[in-house]
């Protein structure tokens, strides 16, 4: 497992969600994607920093699942042609959006229930025994099923690390108007190590570096999404942007990301052409 934080590689990582997920909201805007997309503009900072401790972990997201494909080293030409609906698509085209799955990372799609991937992933790191990843947002982390598959993986020690996407919404409800409780204190009470972090790469790398070391663990992650629950349209300037707090302090950052811009800029157009 990485030691040292590398701020660069994370940098990177978030500029490449960030600017495929414009190059989504621009695609959906046109009618070029007919189909619903869930962006993770904005939250780009939970899978991009957690990726680069736990290369080679299998990995369970759920509807807003782009940022984790991409992170964890998923072909991001594949998921252009996913979200196009082409047959070259990480799942031939027939998943979309929210079903993002591609065996070679590997990463295994949603299906439509929120909080399905925490049993799954639960039951994926009793049989197998290796490291495994679920990503999943606030709503799916206080589902029935979710809490039961902490409590399961803490009574059979099982090598997984919950990572919950706080964006403090299920789709417009915030979590003072759904719960009075905390999930990361109901996984401490179950045993097992849980941290609660703002979305600063620092601070995650920190928690779950200490995390991996006493699996299962369970990290929660405040985070500010952009853009709708779905689609592209937002309300105004976000309360928080991290990568723009990034863009400050990383060496470098405006060569990075004129780079990666330039990258995905190549990448849309070319995949547009084959439609
Ligand atoms: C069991 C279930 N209940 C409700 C829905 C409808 N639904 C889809 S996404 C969503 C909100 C998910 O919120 P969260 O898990 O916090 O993820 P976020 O969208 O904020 O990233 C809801 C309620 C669903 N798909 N499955
Ligand atoms: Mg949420």
């Amino acid at each position: 497992m990485g030691e040292q934080i590398n701020f660069k590689e994370i940098f990177r990582k978030m500029c490449l969600i960030r600017h495929f997920e414009l190059g989504v909201a621009e695609a959906y805007k046109e009618k070029l994607i007919p189909w619903l997309v869930y962006l993770a503009v904005g939250q780009e900072s939970p899978s991009a920093t957690i990726s680069t401790l736990t290369k080679g972990a299998a990995v369970f997201t759920q509807h807003r699942g782009h940022s984790a494909y991409l992170a964890h080293g998923g072909n991001p030409q594949k998921l252009v042609d996913e979200l196009l609906g082409l047959e070259s698509g990480c799942c031939g085209g027939k998943g979309g959006s929210p079903c993002i799955q591609d065996l070679d990372v590997p990463m295994y799609g949603h299906h439509g229930l929120i909080g399905e991937n925490i049993p799954l992933a639960t039951g994926h790191a009793l049989a197998t025994g290796k490291l495994t990843v679920a990503y999943f947002g606030d709503a799916a982390a206080e589902e029935d099923y979710a809490l039961t598959s902490y409590g399961f993986a803490a009574t059979h020690k099982l090598p997984i690390l919950y990572v919950c996407e706080d964006n403090d919404l299920s789709i417009l409800t915030p979590i003072k108007d759904r719960r009075n409780w905390q999930v990361y204190d109901v996984t401490r009470s179950m045993g097992l190590a849980s941290a609660a972090v703002d979305d600063d790469p620092k601070e995650i790398f920190t928690a779950a570096k200490q995390l991996l070391n006493r699996l299962p663990a369970f990290i929660n992650i405040k985070t500010c999404r952009h853009l709708w629950h779905q689609g592209n349209n937002c309300d105004g300037p976000p309360k928080s942007d991290r990568l723009a707090e990034m863009r400050k302090v990383i060496p470098g950052a405006s060569e990075i990301e004129t780079e990666v811009k330039a990258y995905v800029r190549n990448l849309w157009q070319k995949q547009l052409q084959k439609l």
